[in-house]
This record gives structure tokens, sequence and C-alpha cells, in this order.
């Protein structure tokens, strides 16, 4: 969530959407602020061939966070995307949605309930930290799970990671209809530090390339590297100030921090 929202993520039910874009800076040109820079729709096969680990999280049938595959029956997601939800609407309202890159497509869709969910118990809603929680499906999925990173030192700051999900396509937007994705270069936790003044710790991986991030609506949803051959899940889309702001990497859970696969 934003850092300007995050005391406020009951907004999440209400505002929605997300993603990529996000503007030119504002710096540069106020008239073509929060326009879409940066991002591409994932295609068919991009969908098919790496993006169908991704999951779309919806409240009342509303998209609202996204997640990721790790296991037949097992999402990845943000704990500030359930935090503010009580148990009964957790397993009465939210579903998981997989198989289809576009919302509200039934071809391919494999919806499922929430049996069980687990918040990390260090989840800190004032700082963001350990922003993780795992969703135990209601039944199996058939696509492959997302692989883990488990090494510390990986991704190197420099290196190019990949998010993807439905959110805004510009600070304070919609929801997406269609999935998109943008890469983005890992930022040095000391480097985020400098850009934020605090708040960055060693559960958080940054990354921020001029014109293009992760917003509103996709949270709690990939951040990926690439091996020339698949996708390798390295953290969650967790925050950011605004979307695309100059100067402001996304911010996202290190999964390499956790062990989600046991929580
Ligand atoms: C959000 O509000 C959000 N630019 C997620 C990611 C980022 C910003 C906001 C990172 O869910």
């Amino acid at each position: 969530m934003t850092k300007k929202s995050k005391f406020f993520a009951t907004l999440l039910l209400t505002g929605w959407p997300i993603m990529f874009s996000c503007g030119a800076p504002k710096s540069d040109d106020a008239a073509s602020d929060l326009k879409i820079v940066g991002g591409s729709t994932v295609s068919a096969s991009l969908y098919s061939n790496y993006f169908q680990s991704i999951a779309s999280l919806r409240y009342t049938g509303q998209h609202f966070c996204g997640g990721t595959l790790i296991a037949a029956n097992k999402v990845l997601t943000a704990a500030h995307c359930l935090h503010d939800f009580t148990a009964s609407e957790i397993k009465n309202q939210i579903t998981v949605t997989l198989g289809s890159s576009r919302l509200n497509s039934a071809s391919g869709a494999q919806t499922f309930n929430v049996a069980s969910y687990k918040i990390d118990s260090r989840y800190d809603p004032t700082t963001t930290q350990y922003d993780v929680a795992v969703i135990t499906l209601s039944g199996n999925s058939t696509i492959p799970p997302a692989p883990l990173n488990t090494s510390p030192s990986l991704p190197a700051a420099g290196g190019t990671v990949y998010t993807a999900g439905w959110g805004s396509t510009s600070e304070g937007g919609d929801v997406n209809t269609a999935l998109k994705y943008t890469s983005v270069a890992v930022v040095s936790n000391a480097d985020c530090t400098k850009a934020y003044g605090s708040g960055i710790y060693a559960g958080n991986i940054c990354a921020y390339t001029k014109g293009t991030d992760s917003c509103q609506g996709d949270s709690g949803g990939p951040l990926y590297t690439y091996d020339g051959k698949k996708l390798t899940l390295v953290g969650i889309v967790s925050w950011g100030q605004g979307c695309a702001e100059p100067g402001f990497p996304g911010v996202y859970t290190r999964i390499s921090s956790f062990n989600p696969l046991s929580m």
C-alpha cells in the first residue's frame, strides 16, 4: 500500500486498482503526470509460459490484491491485504482466482475459497514490516506453483526483476482488467533507506526504474527474477510512496527472509 495510505487500509475495499505505470515524473512534465509510461500487457503466450502463478484475491467478487501460487493449494500474499478483514469475511467473502490473465474472464479460471490463512505474527501494520500471509485454498490448483528464492544475497542490487498485477495503471487509479507486467532494477537496502529516510528493514527488497512501478491493487503480488527459462519468486508487492514517483522505489517483502511453505 502507499506510505500515505497505509494507515487507511480500509480504503482498499473501495478503491482499487492498481499498478504499473504510473507516470511521467511530475518534475518533468506535470501535464503527463501519471499517464502510463511503463509496463506491458501480459500476452496469452507470456501468461501461459511464465505468469500463470499470479493469483487475484477478490472480496465479494472484486479484485483487491494479488498473490502468487507457491504450492498446489497455497497462495502467498501480503499481510496488509488480509489484515483489515475479519476471519469470517476472509473465509466467507474472499475468493482466490488463478488461471486467467483477465479479470472477469471465465475461460481457464480456477476459483477457490480460503480454507485457512496465516498472517505472519510479527506483521506490524504501522511499519508494514513482515508483510507476509499465506492462504490455504479450498482445493488444489492444477497450475504449476512458482519456485521460491532462498538465497539471501539474491537478487543483487542493479539486477532486473519483474512484477505483475491487475493494479492501477496510475497513482489513485482503478483496477485494470488486463494483467500487466513490468521490469524494474533492484536497489540496495542502503540506497532505499536514503530514499525513504527510515522504514526499510532486512526483510525488504526495493526496486526502481524511472516511470514504471507496481501500484495499488498489485499489493500481495509477485516480484520475480528470470534466469532465461523460468521465473523465481523473490518478493511480494508491499508498499511505496505513491506509484512511480521519481526517486521512490517500490518496496517488496524479501522472500528469502521467510519460509512461507512452513508458515
Ligand atoms: C499499494 O497501495 C501500493 N509503488 C503497492 C505498491 C506500491 C505502491 C502502493 C509501490 O498497494
